[in-house]
């Protein structure tokens, strides 16, 4: 019988992320909202399992939690749910028939044009990389690119520093594509590098007062395998000890500030899966050591995501707020102001831990908690969930437009703060 037990929950744990390419057939992005404190915590039991993927993981009373769930575990969901008095609506009822119609609408886009940049489809690791480098060759006096490390698996990670104003002056750090499946992120960083580098006269002050660094897709290995393997993928693709052959990390829970106190896994089969210790994985690494190299010249780290509209700051290891929160909290303010302004797209603003849910180990808080960056910023973008990480193409220059507005109130306020 404790064999049987044991082989059951071998099972069922192996379930969760198999090493296989999971069958999206039937699957549904199913919707909750708790209604009580005691079912957020059931949900947070759920989603620590690992069996379901979580595509928001539980807030609070009140907020909506989406589950993506493959077509055998519907049955077994459902009866749960209504077990503990959870209702769902059908946020997402067919997976499969969304995914195969966006396949089919990127690959007519890519057939069409060239492989060339553009912000009407999304684009391969590669391209963006090769793109960066033309950048830097078209206007070596505004862009440098530098290679920076390699990926698990040998991609070449690059870094684009943008700026007249030479060493020195303040500067903003910005990353995308942590999370592998958040492919509105890499797209809207590109976008906004491709503003201001071909308004490169409107931006003229900015650009002559404060520097730039940006990493549009830190997550090669992952990012890539969204686009050959499995599009909701969102780890690092690292080799674990996992007995089912389960691969990745989490790369936003391997930073090494409070790593594994809350929110994180060590089982490596979980979406979760803080890795083997801190900073563990290699691309997280190579980000970190740009931050810590540009040292005190860094006011300000962005980091994007999807999906759900947050300007998040830390912590998100503790509900406890940062001394300094009420400048961080002004600056998202009006940052948000300037996003919205543009669409109407509506951002909540505040702590992570406090807006969303505790999870130790994020690149912000090592930003400032260990990398001393005032203004640390987690970026969740586009939509709250009608799409989720299946954003359709169309929506990548309206999220382009609306957090370019942002992000130039956080490049002025940097300017007139720290300039010199
Ligand atoms: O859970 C995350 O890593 C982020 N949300 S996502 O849905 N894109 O995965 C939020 C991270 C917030 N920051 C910290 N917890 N430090
Ligand atoms: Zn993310």
């Amino acid at each position: 019988m404790k064999t049987l037990v044991v082989f059951a929950s071998l099972l069922v744990l192996a379930a969760g992320r198999p090493e296989t390419r999971p069958n999206p057939h039937g699957a549904q992005v199913l919707r909750v909202v708790p209604e009580q404190a005691s079912q957020v915590h059931y949900l947070r039991g759920l989603l620590l399992q690992g069996n379901y993927d979580f595509w928001t993981e539980p807030r609070a009373v009140g907020h909506p939690v989406d589950i993506m769930v493959r077509a055998f575990q519907l049955p077994q969901l459902k009866k749960t749910l209504s077990q503990v008095g959870l209702r769902y609506t059908v946020k997402i009822s067919n997976v499969a028939a969304l995914l195969s119609k966006q396949r089919a609408a990127q690959e007519a886009a890519r057939a069409s044009g060239s492989r060339a940049m553009d912000w009407t489809s999304y684009h391969t690791y590669q391209e963006i990389m090769d793109w960066l480098e033309s950048l830097a060759a078209d206007h070596p006096d505004l862009c440098k690119v530098e290679n920076v490390g390699s990926s698990f698996e040998g991609r070449t990670m690059k870094m684009l520093t943008l700026g007249k104003g030479g060493p020195g002056k303040p500067a903003i750090f910005i990353d995308g594509g942590i999370h592998a499946r958040e492919w509105i992120s890499p797209a809207t960083v590109t976008y906004m590098i491709n503003e201001l580098v071909t308004k490169r006269d409107t931006y003229d002050d900015i650009l002559s007062n404060v520097n730039f660094y940006f990493m549009p897709s830190i997550n090669p290995d992952g990012y890539d395998y969204t686009f050959t393997d499995d599009r909701l993928w969102r780890k690092t693709r690292s080799d674990t000890n996992s007995i089912f052959g389960c691969k990745g990390a989490d790369p936003n829970r391997n930073w090494g500030f409070h790593w594994m106190e809350v929110g994180a896994s060590d089982e490596p089969c979980t979406e979760i899966y803080a890795g083997s210790e801190p900073f563990s994985e290699v691309e997280m690494r190579n980000v970190r050591d740009q931050i810590i190299k540009h040292g005190s010249d860094i006011k300000v780290y962005l980091t994007f995501h999807a999906f759900s509209q947050l300007w998040m700051y830390p912590w998100g290891w503790t509900s406890a707020l940062p001394d300094d929160w009420q400048d961080l909290d002004d600056l998202a303010k009006s940052a948000v102001d300037a996003l919205t302004s543009v669409y109407g797209t509506h951002y909540d603003i505040g702590s992570s831990t406090n807006v969303i849910y505790a999870a130790a180990g994020g690149s912000d808080d090592w930003a400032k908690g260990e990398g001393n960056v005032k203004y640390a910023y987690t970026i969740e973008l586009r939509d709250t969930g009608e799409y989720g990480f299946l954003l359709p193409p169309e929506q990548i220059l309206p999220s382009g437009e609306e957090t370019f507005e942002g992000v130039k109130v956080v490049a002025n306020f940097v300017r007139n703060t720290y300039g010199k």
